[in-house]
């Protein structure tokens, strides 16, 4: 038995982005039943209580220790009731009854698999559920109307939910960095998402690329998709242009976190080849056979499908495309937060607007924005609340 003494006291900064979150996560067991639930509330159309959970796992992910008696998360911010009575199950009986009733519920387990469909969202996955629809085959046997997205998802299915490594990330990047190249002499890709975080595997990979000169990426993708396709790798793809220009409500719309840069979903076709980088486009083929080229054999596909999204932006918004797209999906949530309710400033993936001073600030690096955001730099490696 501890004393209250020894027990040690956490603290921390109430916004994700004024923490350093790393990925070694010493409360995996809380974290994950907080996820849970979060999850759960989302899946329920309850997006508050969904970030209210997601709060409260993403302090306990920023500490520098397990959690070993309630006493210890008394000065910690985000734990609303609800978080603090999981916390309290698990800590004392191991599980909480919430989070094991709430896992074995046929709603969860039908949405889950559900939006667990690329294209498929909430909204559909909770109509099909309604309609009597529990899992994929019976999405199949009901004639429901798939729309591309949804039957690309659903044919690709087990790939799509296998977790991309870092060597396929890096095949991936190789594959559209020659054909972004070869479409336009000098543009620059930087690996972006879960991946620039250090993260080991991810549900996709995601590029950001611009060009020195401002104007020059206009266009880009629907040329980089025509030689990505013409070269056989997209499964799918879905392009939608820059709308930026064309907006009206300003650069910095706070209220979402979709932006306007063209971007590109796609689902790509990685051969085994391509992923041991043995294969070399260009004139011919030609095959390093230090290892056994696996041939199609009988219950053996040589590829996988894998999902990489491309955005494009010019050069004046890099910065802030940079740190828009490096995610945690909450870190950038929780930025928007602090720049709006502490600073009177509007940050979105374009630019930063200080409504003050009604001007925009500048900035060519992610430094520069923190730094106008009144906030210490917190490198991507520590963004993974
Ligand atoms: P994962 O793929 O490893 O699972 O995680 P991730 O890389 O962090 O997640 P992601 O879903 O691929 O998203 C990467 C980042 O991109 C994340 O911060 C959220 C951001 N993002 C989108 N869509 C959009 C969008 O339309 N606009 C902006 N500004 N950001 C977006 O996913
Ligand atoms: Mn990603
Ligand atoms: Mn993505």
């Amino acid at each position: 038995q501890i004393s209250e003494a020894e027990v040690v006291m956490f603290s921390a900064p109430s916004y994700a982005c004024q923490r350093r979150t790393s990925l070694n996560n010493h409360n995996t067991v809380l974290t994950e039943a907080l996820s849970l639930l979060a999850d759960n509330a989302e899946l329920s159309g309850d997006e508050g209580r969904g970030v209210a959970f997601r709060r409260a796992a993403a302090v306990l992910k920023a500490l520098p220790k397990p959690v070993t008696d309630m006493t210890q998360l008394r000065g910690l911010p985000c734990l609303g009731e609800h978080s603090l009575r999981v916390i309290k199950d698990i800590l004392e009986d191991g599980a909480s009854s919430e989070v094991e009733s709430t896992k074995r519920s046929e709603r969860y387990k039908a949405l889950k698999v559900l939006t667990g469909i690329f294209g498929v969202g909430v909204k559909t996955a909770d109509r099909w559920f309604r309609e009597g629809i529990r899992d994929l085959q019976q999405l199949q046997d009901s004639g429901q109307t798939l729309n591309q997205a949804q039957q690309a998802g659903l044919e690709h299915y087990d790939d799509l939910n296998q977790p991309v490594t870092r060597a396929e990330a890096d095949a991936v990047g190789e594959i559209v960095e020659k054909a972004v190249v070869s479409v336009l002499p000098g543009a620059q890709m930087t690996l972006i998402g879960g991946f620039r975080r250090g993260k080991l595997t991810g549900h996709d990979v995601d590029f950001l690329i611009t060009h020195p000169e401002e104007g020059r990426e206009e266009g880009l993708v629907p040329k980089v998709v025509s030689r990505l396709e013409s070269e056989g790798f997209l499964l799918y793809q879905k392009t939608t242009r820059n709308s930026y220009l064309e907006s009206q409500d300003g650069p910095a719309r706070p209220s979402s976190n979709m932006d306007r840069f063209e971007r590109c979903f796609s689902i790509f076709k990685l051969s085994e080849e391509e992923k041991r980088g043995l294969k070399q486009t260009g004139n011919g083929v030609s095959r390093i056979h230090s290892h056994r080229v696996p041939g199609p054999e009988a219950g053996h596909k040589p590829w996988r499908a894998v999902r990489v999204d491309l955005v494009v932006c010019p050069i004046s918004q890099f910065a802030f495309a940079l740190l828009g797209w490096t995610g945690s999906k909450l870190f950038e949530r929780e930025l928007r937060r602090w720049a709006g309710h502490e600073k009177a400033m509007s940050l979105s993936s374009h630019a930063l607007y200080d409504t003050k001073q009604r001007r925009y600030l500048r900035a060519t690096s992610e430094e520069e924005i923190f730094a106008h955001l009144g906030l210490e730099f917190i490198p991507p490696s520590e963004r993974n609340t």
